[in-house]
């Protein structure tokens, strides 16, 4: 379905398609003629050519509060949904809203395997009912110098954990993200290494603040913010919680990621945030909360103090 709005009426393919098909055309002869869409016609155009921002994220959740929210305040859905790093789209933030229309999440399935004694493929009612849904409300602090505070819906990580029982060789564990490239346009760019993966230790999978997320502000996920299920790990750099994850897998050994394999020097494995330890193109010891002026300090884990004792012993300078 191409138009799905919050009030939740689909609007029926037939109805839609003319109607898009001749604004896709118009921006073609825009873009020929040298004149950008924007200047053609403005945003509310564009929102209609690209209604990203409604795409998927049209069902309400029935969820309980969490006790690891934040009492911060929430950023608002509009700039969450309009400020965002998925690079299957796009490498500009108000790419992905843009763009992701064109992702069609539904029917979806999760494959759970390597090490572990339950092998299991979970199409997207078994996720929903893994566990009942929280709201949480996280910091995510993205390692470009950004945060931002989302009232995510999900639950706990370990609640699929604990059902697909690792096995003693499991240490790690592979997220790997959806690769469509027919629906997701920086997919046919080489920006990174398709699909896009990213990694855990296994206690740090299991820590109650690993969150599998279904939903944002009451509702499902937009496709933009990786409908329809991703992952959070509040006291990680934003680039640890993958979007759109299909393939959940328990390995032996530390993976590779996507980011680490892009820019080894920039982005360990861990990329716990700390103010401490600068990327290497830029200090880490303050940021901007999207909506405010000034910048604040950037709290070590990210204010997850809780999650230190995972890390007793490490020298997070050699581990970043
Ligand atoms: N598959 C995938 N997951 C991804 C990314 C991406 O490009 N592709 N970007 C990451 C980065 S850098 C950040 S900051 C967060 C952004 O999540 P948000 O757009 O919902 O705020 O998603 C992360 N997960
Ligand atoms: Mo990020």
């Amino acid at each position: 379905m191409f138009i799905r709005k919050k009030s939740g009426s689909d609007i029926p393919y037939s109805e839609v398609t003319p109607k898009s098909l001749y604004m896709d055309r118009r921006r073609f002869l825009a873009a020929a003629a040298g004149v950008g869409a924007a200047a053609l016609a403005g945003d509310k155009l564009l929102d209609l050519i690209h209604p990203g921002a409604s795409a998927h994220a049209d069902t309400r959740l029935q969820y309980s509060k969490s006790q690891y929210s934040t009492t911060e305040k929430e950023t608002p859905y509009q700039d969450v949904t309009h400020y965002n790093n998925f690079y299957e789209f796009s490498t500009d933030k108000d790419g992905p809203a843009k763009l992701a229309g064109t992702f069609h999440p539904l029917p979806w399935t999760i494959s759970v395997d390597g090490h572990v004694k339950n092998k299991m493929k979970l199409d997207y009612d078994a996720i929903m009912k893994l566990a009942p849904l929280e709201e949480r409300i996280y910091r995510h602090r993205c390692v470009e110098g950004w945060s931002i505070v989302v009232p995510w819906i999900g639950f706990s990580l370990n609640n699929l954990i604990n059902k697909v029982q690792p096995t003693s060789k499991a240490k790690f564990v592979e997220f790997t993200s959806v690769y469509r490239p027919s629906e997701m346009p920086g997919q046919r760019t080489n920006i990174l290494d398709w699909p896009y993966v990213e990694g855990l230790r296994l206690d740090e999978a299991m820590h109650p603040l690993t969150m599998l997320t279904v939903g944002m502000y009451g509702q499902t996920l937009p496709n933009q913010d990786g409908a329809p299920v991703r992952l959070t790990v509040p006291w990680k750099y934003g680039f640890k919680s993958a979007k759109s994850i299909v393939e959940i897998k328990f390995i032996d050994y530390m993976p590779e990621t996507s980011w680490h394999r892009a820019a080894p020097n920039e982005y360990g494995f861990y990329s716990n945030v700390n103010p401490h330890v600068d990327h290497p193109r830029w200090s880490q010891a303050t940021e901007r909360r999207l909506g405010d002026f000034f910048r604040r300090p950037t709290l070590m884990f990210n204010g997850y103090d809780q999650v230190a004792p995972l890390y007793t012993g490490m020298d997070l300078r050699k581990w970043f």
